[in-house]
């Protein structure tokens, strides 16, 4: 029996650099490979035309500059054969292979408590021990079951992309079927098509390509890693796709089209998936950006091929590009032309089976002398649930991902202790420039066994909480993209029954090596381990807020401003309308009109939001956010207009007085003054009179929230509902949202009292105009929409309002946000996965103002 510390199965790029990492740091280790020689992938994938589609000089080791020095690339994306014999090298060079076990399959691996140890078996009946054991079996090596009907009956040749015969295949005078469109089919038509008598292609979804423009390696950028390699490397590491790449600062709409097609063009000129993808910074994110680019590609396709009716069967329309792997060819639209390649459009013919001598599809018969399936891959999770996986308690990983694969990192997995995956689901593996993600990962891995040993322990296992922290995470990032519109393989989608998951991590590779180095600098938070030194389980979420707050967090905190509250209140006003000169304006909406309506103790701005659908419409008086100090009628500008097209209401955003000058009570009395004159003028405003509500945020939330109680002990006016989007409602300020989020989430405790400290006397601050949850009564309030964030000062308040409003019979929902921060619902535009509660406020306050209220 084989015993040794580190079982690694797989020897393409991860599977060789682990085993030279592991020897490196004195372990013993084992690699297992189904092939017989190395190369992964690259082993398998030996189509005509195959090719990588990141530039070799990124797609190649980094570890070692030696290899830089002695392997010249022949052409920008160097063909497989040559990846192959780069691998080959890279074997020879380290002497891998006395460490390699070609030829063998591992087929299961158990978990064995009693001497935490894996017990693997392989499918040569041999049996192995180990430590641990690492899956490095690639993201695309499982291909795809077929599920084409009738291919055994076939007469002729029949042949996978996937696994090509090693010899090679000669097409000439042959009558070829290609079947599938993705990317081993892009590269590999044109290349058949050169030898056939005749090639017909099945497609049934069309893809995005874009040239490749190969030839020989480009002199300016290899001279550039030559003179900063090191700077270089570093780059690719922290850059989102792990090759170093412009990504544009604006979106697409934010330009003219002109200039957007010009920007286009460029970047069609120049070539490079991740560069051209990152033509605006939206690409991936806006459905209405992404589709200018479709159409770009779409006249490409257009201006190349000849007929009309194949350029538009090659047209994609059901995805936004990029949410599919974007293809780079040679040649592909062009072959078109050829008059002995047809194209058949599985959409409108769809395929029935194979035959005898071909392919029928509805309505006609083909025949062929070969048949080609590059019919695509399980990704991702194929190659790791193909190996009988099971971890503790007789737990199968198949099971376990029978709904999608969970995984801590995508390195690690809850129940099954000391195993690892490397680019596993959860990481940015396909996403990303593979090459890069492995190193980071086997150096990650080596990393925390060195750790482990050192420490004496022996068995480490992500906890449920960290492994379902992350799963959510990779998710929140999926969500606020474009990719989940797609039936990719990303998503699962291509496998007929595979749960439809997002299955990679988008949130880029830099970001990820951040949060996988933060993990170790933790003490590894979310992970149980245990030995000889004992046991500690050091339980946690690595990432809670949502991931567009987390890159907004992370941006603000590069900045390096100064806290709020160690300004003047002048530079703290000057600050805060200097921030909101940089945020998206927000979307159209029919009118804007500014005025001056009379407040308690003189005029007061306001700004009037009209919808562009005929009126009058309800009415919304808004009250912007501020801690009573920052803050005018048009400060919230991108909110109100989002409240305005969600709620098809009026919504006019009045400003009030600010402390210091004007401390408590003069926001809610001119609050309360604001209401009663909207409510008596709605008709010359344009309003109905009767459909009013009230709404606001923060402050602004208790201002609304005071003038709600202001109305009903006054008689009126009438209030249809109110929405409070994190309200202040007391001033108690020692509730557990306070000291879990008193600080790194923009609203921070000292700030919170700042604000109360300019607005109220300590004295004042028990009056319910300051803090309405102290009401002596909260009966015959309107209807209640209360929005609080998981990661605000402010959260237990608002929460505690919500409560009471219900506990003294008013209609009130809680709608609480996971992820969010005090500022993030309101950052309209910025932060998409406040979108889903923006639209919640805007139904609510549709609901509020539907019912005919007499006046
Ligand atoms: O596989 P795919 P691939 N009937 O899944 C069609 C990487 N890669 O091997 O889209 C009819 O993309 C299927 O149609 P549909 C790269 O990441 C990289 O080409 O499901 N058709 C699709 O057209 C890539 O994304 C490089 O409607 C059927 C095709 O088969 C990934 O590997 C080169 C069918 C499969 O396309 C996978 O690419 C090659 C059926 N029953 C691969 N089943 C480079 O680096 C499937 N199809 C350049």
């Amino acid at each position: 029996m084989v015993d040794v510390d580190v079982v690694v199965v797989g020897a393409g790029f991860a599977g060789l650099y682990l085993l030279h990492r592991l020897r490196g740091a004195g372990f013993s280790a084992k690699v297992f490979e189904t092939g017989d020689d190395v190369g992964g992938t690259w082993y398998w994938n030996r189509y005509p035309g195959a090719r990588c589609d990141v530039e070799s000089l990124d797609y190649s080791y980094t570890f070692d500059p030696a290899f830089d020095a002695e392997w010249e690339w022949s052409e920008k994306y160097a063909p497989q054969p040559e990846i192959l014999r780069y691998l080959q090298h890279v074997a020879d060079k380290l002497d891998l292979r006395r460490d390699i076990k070609f030829s063998t399959r591992v087929d299961s691996a158990v978990w064995d408590e009693a001497s935490s140890r894996w017990r693997l078996r392989t499918g040569q009946g041999n049996e192995v021990s180990c430590g641990y054991y690492v899956m490095a079996t690639g993201c695309l090596s499982m291909p795809k079951a077929l599920d084409i009907d009738g291919v055994e009956r076939f007469g002729g040749d029949v042949y996978f992309t996937s696994k090509w015969p090693h010899e090679g295949v000669d097409f000439t005078g042959k009558r070829v079927g290609v079947i599938g469109t993705g990317s081993s089919a892009i590269q590999s038509i044109p290349i058949i098509a050169e030898q056939a008598a005749a090639l017909t292609v099945f497609q049934r979804t069309p893809n995005f390509s874009i040239p490749a423009y190969n030839g020989p390696v480009p002199a300016g950028k290899k001279a550039a890693i030559a003179s900063r390699r090191a700077e270089y490397r570093a780059d690719a590491r922290l850059s989102p796709g792990g090759v170093p790449a412009t990504i544009s600062e604006v979106g697409a709409m934010q330009v003219s089209e002109a200039e957007r097609i010009a920007r286009y063009e460029a970047a069609w000129q120049k070539g490079g998936i991740i560069e051209f993808l990152g033509t605006f910074n939206d690409l991936i994110a806006n459905a209405e950006s992404n589709e200018t680019l479709c159409e770009f590609v779409r006249s490409k396709i257009r201006a190349v091929v000849d007929d009309p009716a194949t350029a538009e069967v090659l047209c994609p329309s059901s995805f936004p590009i990029g949410t599919k792997r974007l293809c780079v060819d040679t040649n592909y639209y062009q072959t078109y032309n050829r008059p002995h390649v047809r194209l058949v459009d599985l959409r409108k013919h769809p395929l029935a089976t194979i035959t005898e001598t071909g392919v029928d599809v509805v309505g006609e018969s083909f025949d062929f002398d070969a048949i080609v399936f590059a019919t695509g891959f399980d990704a991702m999770t194929g190659a790791i649930v193909a190996v009988d996986i099971t971890g503790r308690n007789g737990l199968t990983l198949k099971d376990k991902w029978s709904e999608g694969p969970k995984t801590y990192l995508g390195l690690t997995i809850a129940g099954f202790p000391n195993l690892f995956t490397i680019t596993g689901p959860g990481s940015p593996s396909v996403l990303s420039n593979m090459v890069v993600s492995i190193e980071q990962h086997v150096n990650w891995i080596v990393g925390c066994l060195e750790d482990m040993r050192r420490d004496g322990l022996a068995v480490i296992e992500p906890t449920e909480t960290a492994e379902a922290g992350w799963v959510q995470h990779v998710n929140d990032f999926g969500d606020i993209t474009l990719f989940p519109r797609a039936n990719s393989w990303y998503m699962g989608a291509n496998v007929p029954g595979k749960p439809r998951v997002f299955l990679p991590y988008v949130g880029g590779v830099g970001t990820y090596r951040t949060i996988c180095d933060e993990v170790v600098a933790r003490d590894y938070l979310g992970f149980a381990v245990a030995g000889s030194s004992g046991t500690r389980v050091n339980d946690g979420v690595i990432r809670p807020v949502q991931a567009d707050v987390g890159i907004m967090l992370e941006l603000i905190a590069g900045l390096g401003l100064p806290a709020l509250e160690t300004m003047s209140v002048d530079d703290a006003r000057a600050f805060s309308t200097s921030m909101a000169t940089q945020r998206p304006p927000g979307p159209d909406v029919g009118e804007i009109v500014d005025g001056v309506l009379p407040g308690a103790a003189g005029d007061l701005d306001y700004r009037l939001y009209r919808p562009a659908s005929a009126g009058p419409h309800p009415i919304v008086v808004y009250f912007h956010g501020g801690g009573w100090v920052l803050g005018s009628h048009d400060s919230d500008d991108p909110f109100c207009r989002d409240l305005c097209v969600r709620s098809d209401a009026m919504i006019i955003s009045v400003n009030y007085r600010h402390a210091p000058e004007a401390r408590f009570p003069a926001a809610p009395d001119d609050g309360f003054a604001a209401v009663q004159w909207i409510a008596a003028n709605a008709a010359s405003l344009g309003g109905v009179p009767g459909k009013l509500a009230v709404a606001g945020w923060s402050a602004g939330a208790n201002v609304a929230a005071v003038v709600c109680q202001l109305a009903r002990d006054a008689g009126g006016p009438t209030i249809t509902g109110q929405l409070l989007v994190t309200p202040v409602t007391d001033s108690d300020l020692s509730r557990r949202s306070y000291v879990d989020n008193a600080d790194g989430y923009i609203l921070t405790a000292p700030l919170m009292r700042w604000f109360w400290d300019h607005y109220a006397d300590p004295s004042d601050r028990a009056d319910p105009k300051a803090s309405p949850l102290r009401a002596t009564s909260l009966a015959d309030l309107p209807p209640a929409l209360i929005v609080t964030c998981e990661f605000d000062p402010l959260r237990d308040e608002g929460a505690a309002y919500a409560d009471a409003l219900a506990a003294a019979g008013v209609q009130v929902r809680h709608l609480p946000c996971r992820g969010q921060i005090h500022t993030s619902l309101t950052a309209v535009d910025a932060i998409l996965s406040g979108a889903a509660a923006r639209a919640e406020m805007g139904e609510a306050l549709r609901q509020f103002l539907g019912a005919s209220v007499p006046v």
